[in-house]
């Protein structure tokens, strides 16, 4: 009988990691998934994996760690033995990485060595082999040389987001190239969707709708509208993941739709699904500006396609009805809580 593998899942209480441990259960695997210890719940996006714990899934299993912190990833590979490893942690929002540039570049690009290293001791102690897959980002191309984006496209990164994943980037390459080891980039273009954080622009977007729509809320404050990005689906960019370590060999590859819109184009066809007017709702507040922008993103998945056989299913237009539909529910509950008498959620005004 052939044995079912094992995957460790770093940012599994993230947007891509909540989509992927379903994903890997499907496929009968074994989900480790690395969580940081937090003063509130975030485990919100995984937690319908759990719901009775009479039905608890033992194939989920959640261990306390951090990528800054190389004990924990050494131990929790110790305990777990994966077969594959797929570094999704990060801190993801390119914004809030220009106020903190030295915990994102730790995180974000020292984060990944610290795991290799793990890793290549791993393998070195254990003579057992682990495929990794690395996060890396469309981020990295920035102030874009070349359009549309491809996997030999050179990198021109505009924030310490995008500088600390470039990092990641190479030294994903310089592990393949130097110990053997089956590690590939998978450089993923936007993709969103319910699971989204509510602080990228997307969601806060189809937020705003659902809760204008119910009336909880009047304006939603944004930054620049005239930025374009290739937005796809999450549910099916984790699908790519997999793929890449299921190949014989290791390689990067683009995964992308193929097609580009603006923030403009967002927000008007989030609206009209709502049967508003963007226009009478949106105020634009230069604290959302970032110091460099990147004013273009398209992704070329022709590699994916051809060697992965990976394909996207939603597309734009269904993207922002799906996402438009979820908000749509979560406000009417929200106004149910309201009228009961509880008070709305407030951010603080920290809504990046
Ligand atoms: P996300 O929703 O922001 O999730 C990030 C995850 O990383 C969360 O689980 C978070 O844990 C975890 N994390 C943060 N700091 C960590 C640390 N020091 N140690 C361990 N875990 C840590 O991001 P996402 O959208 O799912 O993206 C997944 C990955 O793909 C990220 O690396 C992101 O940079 C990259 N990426 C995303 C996109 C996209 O469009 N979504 C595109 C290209 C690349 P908490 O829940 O505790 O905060
Ligand atoms: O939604 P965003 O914050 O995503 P961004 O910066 O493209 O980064 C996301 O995608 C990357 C892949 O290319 C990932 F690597 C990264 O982890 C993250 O998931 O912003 C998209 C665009 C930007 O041009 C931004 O300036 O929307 C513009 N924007 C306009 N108003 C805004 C806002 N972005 C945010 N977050 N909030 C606004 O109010």
């Amino acid at each position: 009988m052939v044995k079912a593998k094992s995957a460790l899942i770093t940012g599994i209480t993230g947007q891509d990691g909540s989509y992927l441990a379903e994903f890997l259960l499907t496929k009968n695997y074994t989900v480790h998934g690395l969580i940081r210890r937090s003063s509130s719940f975030n485990t919100e996006r995984i937690d319908h994996l759990y719901q009775d714990p009479h039905a608890h899934d033992p194939r989920l299993i959640l261990h306390y760690g951090d990528l800054n912190d190389p004990s924990s990833l050494r131990r929790i590979l110790d305990q777990t033995q994966p077969d594959e490893i797929y570094n999704l942690g990060a801190q993801s929002h390119v914004r809030v990485s220009f106020d903190m540039p030295l915990y994102t570049c730790d995180t974000d690009g020292l984060g990944t060595v610290r795991l290799l290293e793990a890793v290549r001791d791993f393998e070195s102690y254990t003579r057992r082999r682990i495929r990794f897959y690395q996060a890396s980002s469309s981020e990295m191309y920035g102030k874009v040389v070349e359009t549309p984006q491809k996997e030999t496209t050179p990198f021109y990164p505009r924030s310490p987001y995008a500088c600390a994943k470039v990092f990641s980037h190479w030294i994903t390459v310089n592990y393949r190239e130097s110990y053997g080891l089956h590690a590939s980039n998978g450089i993923l273009f936007n993709h969103e969707s319910p699971r989204r954080g509510e602080t990228f622009v997307t969601r806060k977007i189809t937020r705003a709708v659902g809760r204008i729509h119910h009336g909880l809320q009047k304006k939603v404050f944004l930054g620049n509208l005239e930025a374009k990005r290739d937005w796809g689906f999450a549910g099916d960019y984790v699908q790519a993941m997999w793929l890449m370590l299921q190949q014989d060999e290791a390689d990067d590859y683009v995964v992308a739709t193929g097609k580009t819109y603006s923030v403009r184009q967002f927000l008007e066809e989030a609206f009209t699904a709502a049967g508003l007017n963007w226009q009478d709702h949106v105020e634009i507040d230069p604290r959302y500006f970032r110091p460099a922008e990147v004013d273009l993103l398209l992704g070329d998945p022709a590699k994916a396609r051809e060697k992965l056989g990976w394909e996207p299913t939603v597309g734009f237009k269904e993207l922002v009805r799906m996402m438009v539909e979820h908000d749509m529910e979560l406000a009417a509950r929200e106004k149910t809580l309201v009228d009961a008498g509880h008070q709305m959620p407030a951010n603080c005004g920290h809504d990046q």
